[in-house]
């Protein structure tokens, strides 16, 4: 079948929109008219070309919703006309991550996924004949895409999908690390690097967790508006002081916080994340991702005298278990997904949605086909 997709064909290059070809979902897969998707700043960096799994031409995009239209032979959890929310961390229930109860990274499709491939090693896009690679297991650029059985999660059909596609990436993510990664108590305090939707998801988690203090970094103080609607306490920009971050943080905090979020994907940053956190105890979180090459460090002695370093995917969200009772809590007013939607654009218009991003002025751009 044929569909608009907005296709990244080179890096560092804009996305044309252009009619690609759609072949039908093959065994254990799913054919998915997306209705909607936002841009995450994940997006960005593929096709910036640093991603080191980046491969081109390639249909992007991760934070959709959408509805089935047709399954492939075996699939039993989905059927045509169910809403679901397509997941770059699949879950299957059954591989050595999944039965562990100790992560979300499941590995039942990953290894094909990471090669722009279905698990069966082809692709099921194409443009003039020649193959479209697909993308994070979801490539919700295109109007149709095909995507695995273990990598959706069937929601409540009455949920709006123009919001509860958010919950696909980074809204889940910010909450999702707070929750299953740092696990934040009553009254800790914690620090926010970088007030993209996943800094502020993160804030939003920390609010439900009763946290003490939250301190919100970063250098756009554009972003102070909505980080304090949000709960942050405290904002900080670090171009306002002519000292190492960290070390404001610290004496802002007798010491230094419970916990910190790195939520931009600059090692720098990370490095003062993992520094800002409390002696003994403090625990910071890597969820920005940084490029082919990029090394994080430290001394040593700030692990030896008890900070600790750990990372997020998807918020450790198991996404078929977990991610229809996100959007249950969504539609009952628990869980504001408005605050982040600070644009909506027609797919013709998704590079100005990257223009925006990169300018520092949306939060989420929620694409309309
Ligand atoms: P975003 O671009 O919307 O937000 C990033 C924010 O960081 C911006 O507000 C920007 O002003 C701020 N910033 C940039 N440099 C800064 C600095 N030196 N100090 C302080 N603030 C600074 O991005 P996003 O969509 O919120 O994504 C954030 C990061 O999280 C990205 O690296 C993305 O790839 C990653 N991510 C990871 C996961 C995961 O599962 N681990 C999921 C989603 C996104
Ligand atoms: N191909 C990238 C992977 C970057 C990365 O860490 N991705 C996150 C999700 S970002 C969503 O916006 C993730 O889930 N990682 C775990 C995984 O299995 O990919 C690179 O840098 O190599
Ligand atoms: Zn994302």
């Amino acid at each position: 079948m044929k569909s608009r997709a907005a296709v990244a064909f080179e890096p560092g290059k804009p996305l044309q929109i252009v009619e690609i070809d759609v072949e039908p979902p093959r065994k254990g897969e799913v054919l998915v008219k997306i209705t909607h998707t936002a841009l995450c700043h994940t997006d960005a960096y593929t096709l910036s070309g640093v991603d080191p799994e980046g491969v081109f031409p390639a249909v992007l995009g991760h934070e959709g919703g959408g509805i089935v239209v047709e399954v492939g032979e075996g699939v039993t959890s989905v059927k045509p006309g169910d809403h679901v929310i397509p997941l770059y961390t699949a879950e299957c229930g059954k591989c050595k991550f999944c039965t562990s109860g100790k992560t979300n990274l499941c590995s039942s499709v990953r290894e094909t996924q990471g090669k722009g491939l279905m698990p069966d090693g082809t692709t099921r896009f194409s443009y003039n004949g020649q193959p479209i690679y697909h993308y994070m297991g979801t490539s919700t650029f295109s109007e149709y895409t095909v995507v695995a059985e273990v990598s959706l999660a069937k929601v409540n059909p009455e949920a709006p999908l123009e919001k509860v596609c958010l919950l696909g990436c980074g809204v889940t993510t910010g909450i999702g690390a707070v929750h299953n990664t740092a696990k934040v108590k009553e009254g800790d305090t914690i620090a926010v690097f970088g007030l993209g939707a996943i800094g502020l998801a993160v804030i939003q988690g920390a609010v439900q967790a009763k946290a003490g203090r939250i301190i919100a970094i970063d250098t756009n103080p554009n972003k102070f508006i909505l980080a304090k609607e949000l709960g942050a306490t405290d904002c900080v920009n670090p171009k306002d002081h002519d000292r190492p971050i960290q070390e404001v943080i610290v004496d802002m905090t007798d010491g230094g916080v419970d916990f910190s979020f790195e939520c931009i994907g600059n090692v720098d940053v990370m490095r003062s994340a993992l520094e800002c956190c409390h002696k003994g105890w403090g625990e910071s979180v890597i969820i920005g991702v940084a490029g082919a090459g990029q090394e994080i460090c430290t001394r040593p002695f700030q692990l030896v005298t008890g900070r600790v370093w750990r990372g997020s995917a998807f918020g450790g969200v198991k996404g078929r278990t977990q991610l229809p009772g996100m959007v249950e809590q969504a539609m009952a007013g628990e869980l504001d997904l408005d605050p982040y939607i600070t644009h909506t654009l027609p797919l013709e218009r998704i590079n100005e949605a990257f223009d925006l991003m990169h300018e520092g002025k949306s939060i989420r751009t929620v694409i309309h086909y």
